[in-house]
């Protein structure tokens, strides 16, 4: 409920806790440096500030140290019993004690007033009491040792990439702010500190996701002592990119799904550019510009401070303070409209960039709905000719085969369970979608016959409820131009139907390469590693049995029968199911936009790291 599950996320939401606190001890300016130590194990961490130290003294009210009040109470926060402890900002602390809760161990070290003291845990009971073990100590701040409860999270192994990942994020929002990673597994060392802020980080986004700018000078923002002692840090650079890319924060943690700061910026970002192309006249007539339009290709930072913030949802991943939205809101959009007048080369660019996004909008909201198919009643007016239909119009008995080839097309065609299972053959070539506008992705004759066949619409058309095929499966040779076909659909798929693989009806199926007969049985094998250990199964059993192998070239060249035995019978057949785990979302979308986008040398890059874990290289 605190964390968010117990999952991998979970698991990595105990460290940022406790990071936090460390953070916030710097953001009101106590602490500079925060050291981080991923232990051996993988399943341990410590953390340690030099900020003023936990209090340890006699809580008011609870006459136990207040440090151990911080450890054992749910809430006891920053905002409990305001009169004598509140960070600053009023921020957090809320999350010690939850971390130690669900912690089999935690050792809290605290330097204060010329003493180091100690107090150990288990699972969120003291062990120990809160003892002076120096009176000789230079210094003050924070650490905390932590080992997560391997009986209640389904693993307890940190990734210490996700780790250096957020701490570095860090230290881009706290300019000043020094954090040092060690991995104590392999020895790998990190230090993170940019001095540049949200401007540095804003350069290192568009680089690292090998984005074009349409201008150069990014617009900056720092708006100091706002309403309510507010403060906002914002910064924004229109790209060639076609998508919208906001990251949002609050006093410097994620807030992926938004909230009222990241509209308020949406609200100005709308009323200063479109302010500013009406001024200059830059509105071509007869044309109609959205908001989505001004906000295409735009990549942007916002980092909001402030003292009580509400989040929806216990994992703080969406802020909820309705009166930030206008403060947000009008502290940016004069500034913006400024920068802009001041800036009209940058400005003309972007009106420029706007125009573009508003034309194709146009242009592939003609093209997309051209493909849509029909509703139930006449759902079989609009297919694409060359799909066989399955008889059922029930979307969850109905399966989708997307199938190489017009000859294993055929094939599945005579194999296949007529009432359940549909076959779509792809000849042509299919596009590669991330390096396409949805107007050329319609255009292409195998991916529009897709999209009729699905009947749920494409991009922010997409509606799921009229999916007519709750599985969607992929079938292609066992081949590199199999691998690479499979490749581009799912692309495809990701861009532009995303919610279909984020629902889990997306699979690729496992033709087999091989067909091992012996002994008057037949056995498939999927790759070769699989032939091996079916035919040193075979010997074992009987030495001198004659094993005769057939390798297939292709789905082709598969009687109807073997591929259904083998492929399509649900009874027998072996899917694998498309998913994107929630902690590897920013590494699936780096590793597309690298492998399947415009910059070649951004792959190369991809393939020579990647080259040790390829086993078999058809070039
Ligand atoms: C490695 C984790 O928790 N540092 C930390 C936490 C606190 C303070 C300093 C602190 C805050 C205040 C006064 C204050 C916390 N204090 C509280 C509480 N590092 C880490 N460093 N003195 C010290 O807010 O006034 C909660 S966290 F509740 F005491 F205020």
């Amino acid at each position: 409920m605190y964390i968010g599950g117990t999952g991998k996320p979970g698991l990595h939401h105990l460290l940022w806790e406790v990071v936090d606190n460390a953070v916030d001890e710097a953001t009101n300016g106590y602490a500079s440096h925060i050291d981080v130590i991923l232990h051996k194990d993988g399943r341990s961490i410590t953390v340690t500030d030099n900020g003023r130290g936990i209090p340890v003294d006699k809580h008011p009210t609870k006459k136990i140290p207040t440090l151990e009040v911080i450890l054992t109470t749910l809430h006891a926060g920053g905002k409990f019993d305001s009169s004598n402890y509140i960070t600053s900002g009023g921020l957090h602390g809320v999350g010690a004690s939850v971390v130690n809760a669900l912690s089999e161990e935690l050792v809290a070290t605290v330097k204060r007033d010329g003493a180091t003291w100690e107090q150990r845990f288990e699972r969120g009971k003291p062990v120990t009491t809160l003892k002076k073990i120096s009176s000789s100590t230079r210094g003050t701040g924070t650490c905390i040792f932590f080992r997560p409860d391997a009986d209640i999270f389904e693993t307890v192994d940190f990734d210490a990439g996700i780790i250096a990942e957020n701490l570095e994020t860090k230290t881009y929002l706290n300019g000043a702010l020094r954090i040092a990673f060690k991995n104590e597994a392999t020895g790998e060392k990190y230090e993170y500190h940019h001095e540049g802020g949200i401007e540095e980080f804003l350069a290192h986004k568009v680089a690292e996701a090998r984005i074009r700018p349409v201008h150069l000078d990014p617009f900056v923002l720092r708006q100091e002592a706002m309403q309510d002692g507010a403060r906002v840090e914002v910064t924004l650079q229109w790209s060639e990119s076609p998508r919208e890319t906001l990251h949002s924060y609050v006093n410097g943690i994620p807030t992926p799904d938004g909230g009222t700061h990241e509209q308020g910026l949406k609200n100005a970002i709308r009323s200063a550019v479109r302010s500013y192309m009406d001024t200059h006249d830059l509105l071509p007539k007869k044309l109609e510009i959205s908001a989505e339009d001004i906000r295409e290709g735009v990549v942007g930072i916002v980092n909001l401070f402030m003292v009580d913030p509400q989040f929806q949802g216990q994992t703080k991943e969406k802020l909820n303070n309705p009166e930030i939205k206008g403060i947000v809101s009008s502290a940016v959009r004069l500034e913006l409209e400024q920068f802009l007048n001041r800036h009209p080369s940058t400005g003309d660019a972007i009106a420029t960039r706007v125009v573009q996004a508003a034309k194709a909008r146009h242009a592939s909201r003609a093209a997309a709905t051209k493909v849509r198919r029909k509703t139930s009643v006449s759902h079989r007016l609009n297919l694409p000719g060359k799909l066989a239909d399955c008889a059922s119009t029930t979307p969850e008995d109905s399966e989708l085969f997307i199938v190489e080839g017009d000859s294993a097309g055929g094939s599945a065609k005579q194999g296949r369970e007529r009432a359940t299972q549909a076959i779509l053959p792809l000849r042509g070539k299919v596009l590669n979608a991330e390096q396409a506008t949805l107007k050329k992705v319609m255009d292409n004759k195998e991916l529009s016959n897709v999209v009729q066949a699905l009947g749920c619409g494409i991009g922010d058309q997409l509606d799921l409820g009229k999916l007519r095929y709750h599985k969607v499966i992929l079938l292609m040779d066992a081949d590199s131009d199999g691998h690479h076909i499979s490749t581009l659909l799912l692309t495809f798929l990701y861009r532009y139907m995303k919610p279909l693989i984020e629902e889990g009806f997306v699979f690729i199926a496992q033709p087999p390469l091989y067909r091992i007969d012996a002994a008057k049985q037949t056995y498939w094998a999927l790759d070769d590693e699989d032939r091996e250990r079916i035919m040193a199964e075979i010997r074992k059993r009987n030495k001198s049995t004659k094993i005769e192998l057939q390798r297939f070239k292709g789905l082709g060249e598969m009687m109807p029968q073997t591929l259904k035995d083998t492929t399509l019978d649900p009874e027998k057949r072996r899917l694998l199911q498309v998913t994107i785990p929630d902690a590897e979302r920013l590494i699936t979308e780096q590793t597309i936009s690298q492998l399947m986008g415009k910059d070649a040398s951004a792959r190369f890059e991809f393939i020579m790291n990647n080259v040790d874990e390829v086993e078999d290289l058809d070039v």
